[in-house]
């Protein structure tokens, strides 16, 4: 048996950004055509008019102020409301596997490994941009990794499920290096028409490379244990899918094809379930409330992640204890608790412990106790 450790992280962060303000303007000016389209309808009252979205709304409710995006364009035309990316032939890298590189770059450059070393490669996401040929196999060969890959999709979890996973490898010996990446297009099955949730997601990839500790020279983190837990639930799904065209809706703009969700709903339930979750996995570990110097939250809402932290350290968490990351990046899926860990550990000390928790879809709740070495 082997000891799995973190060597490093990365982040790819797409270069447009789309402001609360930019994107109410958007939504409202949205809203405004449909219902001039539709006032007749309205008039009889056969349809009801769309209301405005609100940034102060938006702010309040998830503490998010602004999201990257891969393309802002589409996004922001109301005629449209839903990104533009041009289409790339089979013979050019996926988008996906495009913005999975920089991040694995990153990270491996930050462990000290080639990427000649890699030996195994999980894309954990929300969605595949396809469902075969693996998109992980796609960023293995551009990588010029070894070894072998493959596709994982625990929605929002991802991340955690996937460092589970390369860590259980690791510490069996069947592989030396891994690296999970998280490429997440949020933008593009996000319903950006939907006031209830346009404001919710961004776009950005994550990576993160696992090890044998005895191979490691540098700085790590010692993954010291690993928790996942599911319970289905339909409050968080999406049904789109390779069965759409033998349904009788076929290519219908439904909106079930995009992301739906009951926030209150989800809010309500997947607090206990997380909280209990993380408070049963640092009993069993033996690490109490005071040894754990940092908690890295999944990043959907700001609320959500006060109240885990309180119920976690029984206090209300200092500043920096518990980072957000989600009034810039906003929810970023499974990738978000990656991105609160890598901007957000450089200063802790030997000894240190802290916990990566990422909870979504599903329900699904993941959490890594690790520590400074
Ligand atoms: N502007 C103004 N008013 C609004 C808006 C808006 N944009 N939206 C809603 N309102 C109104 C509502 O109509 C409602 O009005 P009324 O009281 O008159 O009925 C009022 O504001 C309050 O609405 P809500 O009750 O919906 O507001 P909440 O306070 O519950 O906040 C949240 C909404 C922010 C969505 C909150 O419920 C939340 O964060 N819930 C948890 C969400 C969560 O964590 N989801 C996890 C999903 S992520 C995941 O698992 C990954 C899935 C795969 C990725 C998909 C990528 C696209």
């Amino acid at each position: 048996m082997f000891n799995p450790v973190i060597t490093g992280t990365g982040v790819f962060t797409p270069d447009q950004i789309i402001t609360n303000d930019e994107l109410v303007e958007a939504f409202n000016a949205y809203a405004d055509l449909m219902n001039l389209k539709n006032a007749t309808a309205i008039t009889a009252g056969d349809a009801v008019p769309i209301e405005h979205s609100s940034s102060d709304f938006i702010f309040k409710a998830s503490g998010i102020e602004q999201r990257f995006v891969i393309d802002k364009t589409g996004v922001l035309n109301p005629e449209v409301m839903h990104p533009l990316f041009p289409e790339r032939a089979d013979n050019d890298i996926s988008l996906m596997a495009e913005m999975a590189l920089v991040s694995c770059k990153k990270a491996l450059e930050q462990s000290g490994v080639t990427a000649e070393a890699v030996d195994l490669v999980i894309c954990a996401a929300s969605n595949m941009e396809r469902s075969y040929p693996a998109v992980a196999i796609e960023i293995q060969e551009a990588l010029g990794a070894g070894g072998f890959s493959f596709d994982m999709n625990v929605a929002c979890s991802s991340a955690t499920f996937g460092i589970q996973a390369a860590a259980d490898m690791v510490r069996t010996g069947s592989v030396k290096k891994a690296i999970v990446v998280n490429p997440e297009i949020c933008s593009a099955h996000l319903e950006w028409r939907d006031r209830d949730c346009h404001f919710i997601f961004g776009d950005v990839s994550t990576a993160t490379v696992i090890e044998r500790e005895e191979d490691v020279k540098g700085d790590y983190f010692e993954i010291l244990s690993t928790r996942c837990a599911t319970q289905f639930s339909n409050n968080i799904r999406n049904n789109n899918g390779y069965l759409r065209r033998s349904r009788p809706y076929g290519l219908e703009d439904r909106r079930d094809m995009q992301f739906m969700q009951n926030g209150r709903k989800v809010f309500k339930e997947v607090l206990p379930m997380v909280s209990g979750h993380i408070l049963k996995h640092m009993a069993d570990e033996g690490v109490s409330k005071d040894d754990l110097r940092r908690i890295w939250l999944h990043q959907a809402n700001k609320s959500m992640n006060d109240f885990i932290g309180r119920k976690v350290l029984g206090r209300t968490p200092e500043p920096g204890e518990q980072p957000n990351i989600l009034q810039d990046y906003a929810n970023t899926s499974s990738a978000g608790s990656i991105i609160a860990f890598s901007q957000n550990s450089a200063d802790l000390n030997p000894g240190d412990h802290g916990l990566i928790c990422s909870f979504g879809a599903g329900y699904s709740v993941g959490s890594i106790l690790v520590r400074k070495h």
